[in-house]
């Protein structure tokens, strides 16, 4: 799934299933014992990042797993590979100089709905304009789970908590919606009950060659119980997904939806709750990843290799 590396890892390990390290057991990727309340939504959402690592034989060195705060956010400790646990909201920038510096490792960004759209609001547009390649897991709760119950911006209007003891007054964030517009290049949709779907989709992020975010509806049981019911049949709810086009000429292809259309990835975020499930937009865009690397080697051109000191020097020799 990855490029070449723009700097080359320090230590070299045996590649996995070859003569000297075997297949990578999902058992292998398993690091300590998640602290969630019994029943979170999180649960099912480790199982299945480690169910594709395994899947896809991503040697755990090269796997990068970084969040931001929040129950959400515990994620990396649970996995075995590198990982951070940052600054509230703040992650994204800092998965992004991960992403840049080691393009060879896999990086994947978690985080609640608090992290990614409230504090990390800011964080969150700048990293979807300028597609670094990393995969973002936003599981959405639509409350502040690890404080104990305050509004999130995704808690809907009406919503009891700490911070509106008489219900929610402010127009929520709609997640699909915010990614689209601000030029995520790969943006899905899913639910922590929907183990197979939601495992499909984040698959699909993490092969996707840029900035790509799948929003998994992830039920706090403890501060916010039932609120993905709705979608959820095994409560009486509504399951839809988004069926994507064959390209096959059939008559019923043209009602498909075709995800590199963002008119019509928008028009399905519009939705009223609780909405569609799947893959609304994805679309190539040169990555600031590549972008990078082609500068250095132009760069690495223009100076015939200079190294940095004698770069340095030159610099100072013209300021004489
Ligand atoms: C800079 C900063 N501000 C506030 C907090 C307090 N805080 C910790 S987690 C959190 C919200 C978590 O909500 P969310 O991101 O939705 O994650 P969840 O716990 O619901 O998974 C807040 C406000 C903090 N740790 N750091
Ligand atoms: S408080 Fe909510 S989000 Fe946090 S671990 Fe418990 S159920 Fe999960
Ligand atoms: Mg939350």
């Amino acid at each position: 799934m990855s490029s070449a590396p723009v700097s080359a890892p320090l230590v070299e390990t045996p590649a996995v299933g070859g003569p000297d390290r075997p297949p990578l057991a999902k058992k292998v990727l398993v690091s300590d014992h998640p602290t969630w309340c019994p029943g979170c939504g999180d649960f099912a959402v480790l199982s299945a990042v480690q169910r594709i690592c395994r899947d896809e034989q991503i040697p755990t060195e090269k796997l990068a797993m970084i969040s931001g705060i929040g129950c959400s956010s515990r994620i990396p400790y649970f996995v075995n590979s590198y990982g951070g646990h940052f600054i509230h909201g703040r992650s994204l920038p800092f998965s992004a100089a991960i992403s840049l510096g080691r393009d060879d490792l896999h990086v994947f960004n978690f985080g609640g709905d608090g992290d990614g759209f409230s504090i990390g609001g800011n964080h969150l547009f700048h990293a979807a304009r300028k597609n670094t390649k990393m995969t973002y897991v936003i599981m959405d709760n639509s409350v502040y789970g690890l404080t104990k119950k305050q509004t999130s911006p995704t808690s809907p209007i009406g919503f009891k908590s700490k911070t509106d003891p008489w219900g929610a007054m402010e127009q929520p964030v709609n997640p699909m919606k915010t990614l689209l517009t601000a030029g995520a290049t790969f943006v899905a949709r899913s639910h922590a009950t929907q183990v197979n779907h939601m495992t499909e989709m984040m698959l699909r992020a993490a092969q996707h060659d840029g900035f790509s975010v799948v929003e998994i509806l992830s039920e706090c049981v403890e501060f916010n119980e039932g609120a993905f019911d709705g979608a959820n049949p095994r409560k009486g709810g509504t399951w839809r997904t988004i069926e994507l086009k064959k390209n096959d000429g059939s008559p019923e292809d043209a009602a498909r939806h075709d995800p590199t259309d963002e008119l019509a990835a928008l028009k399905l975020a519009l939705e009223p709750a609780p909405g569609y499930f799947g893959v609304f937009y994805e679309v190539k865009r040169p990555t600031k990843n590549q972008l990078e690397r082609d500068l250095i080697t132009k760069a690495r051109e223009k100076t015939k290799g200079a190294s940095a000191l004698q770069l340095l020097e030159g610099t100072f020799a013209k300021m004489r």
